[in-house]
């Protein structure tokens, strides 16, 4: 396999190698395989208002109002919001996507690799709402919470339009550059953030400062890839409309490292970071500080 093509121009793969991080407008074929992931959605929408019994009104799909009706459903029982976003993830056409081999074809191009490997349990949609902060990622990289290996990658797409005001993903330019981060592994002023959204990098404030910083907005179509090591963190949603978006990590089955410890997972997977990169993990008694 020839791994300098694929299909990233020269430009992209340079801005990609410079920031961590790029964005390629309309990458996928929004009727062929976002539509059908929006219409799971709506579907899936449509069996809890029935089962719950809610007073929502569904009108019928349409691309850009598959989740009409959401806001209401959370408002009369945020659990409800909960069960939606552990089945979405579960849906036929969002499980092919996360395996459309123009992912395998961008890990092979970027790494280098002819054996990408989709990571298990490290694809997702989120569902970010407005004024929720329980669920938003603080600064963070990807990797000592995924695992797998040290050169994966993410995909990120949304399922609604990203505007300002919804909180567009945060990105410290050429943050992957530098390495990964040391993590506290609690949250230094929210004890509802567990698991993964309580990592919080070692000197937070200074790290990024070090960084430019961008937050691009972005449609349904567009996806953005970045570096596991690059540093983000989720934008605030202020707006009156949920943020919808799908993660998609993949990783290099040739990395040296993920070899050498078999391509472990990390939180998803049950595995301790401390267990498997001790020297990632700030000890506890070293207090955090917020950022
Ligand atoms: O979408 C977001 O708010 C953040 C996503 C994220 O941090 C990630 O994909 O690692």
């Amino acid at each position: 396999m020839n791994t300098q093509s694929g299909p990233l121009t020269p430009e992209q793969l340079e801005t990609f190698d410079r920031d961590g991080v790029v964005v390629l407008k309309q990458f996928y074929d929004r009727a062929k395989l976002i539509e059908p992931i929006q219409r799971g959605v709506h579907q899936l929408m449509g069996l809890l208002i029935k089962k719950y019994n809610l007073s929502i009104r569904q009108s019928p799909f349409a691309p850009e109002t598959f989740d009409e009706g959401y806001q209401e459903m959370i408002a009369v029982n945020r659990r409800y919001g909960s069960e939606l976003y552990d089945a979405v993830k579960m849906i036929p056409a969002f499980v092919r996507f996360c395996a459309n081999e123009a992912h395998d074809e961008i890990l092979s191009q970027i790494r280098k690799s002819d054996v990408p490997g989709i990571a298990a349990g490290g694809y997702g949609i989120r569902i970010d709402s407005p004024h929720e902060d329980k669920f938003r990622a603080e600064w963070h990289q990807d990797y000592p919470a995924q695992l797998r290996s040290y050169d994966g990658l993410v995909f990120w797409s949304s399922l609604v339009r990203v505007t300002p005001d919804i909180g567009p993903v945060e990105f410290c330019l050429g943050s992957h550059k530098d390495g990964p981060v040391p993590v506290h592994t609690t949250h230094p002023t929210n004890p509802e953030k567990t698991g993964a959204y309580a990592l919080y990098l070692q000197n937070a404030e200074e790290v990024v400062a070090r960084y430019p910083q961008i937050a691009p907005t972005s449609e349904p179509g567009d996806v953005i890839v970045l570096d596991y090591q690059t540093i983000h963190r989720s934008g605030f949603n202020c707006g009156n409309r949920s943020r919808w978006s799908m993660q998609i990590r993949y990783f290099n089955y040739c990395d040296p490292i993920g070899l050498g410890y078999g391509w472990k997972g990390s939180f998803s997977a049950g595995v301790k970071l401390q267990d498997v990169h001790p020297e990632l993990v700030v000890p506890v008694e070293q207090k955090c500080r917020a950022a």
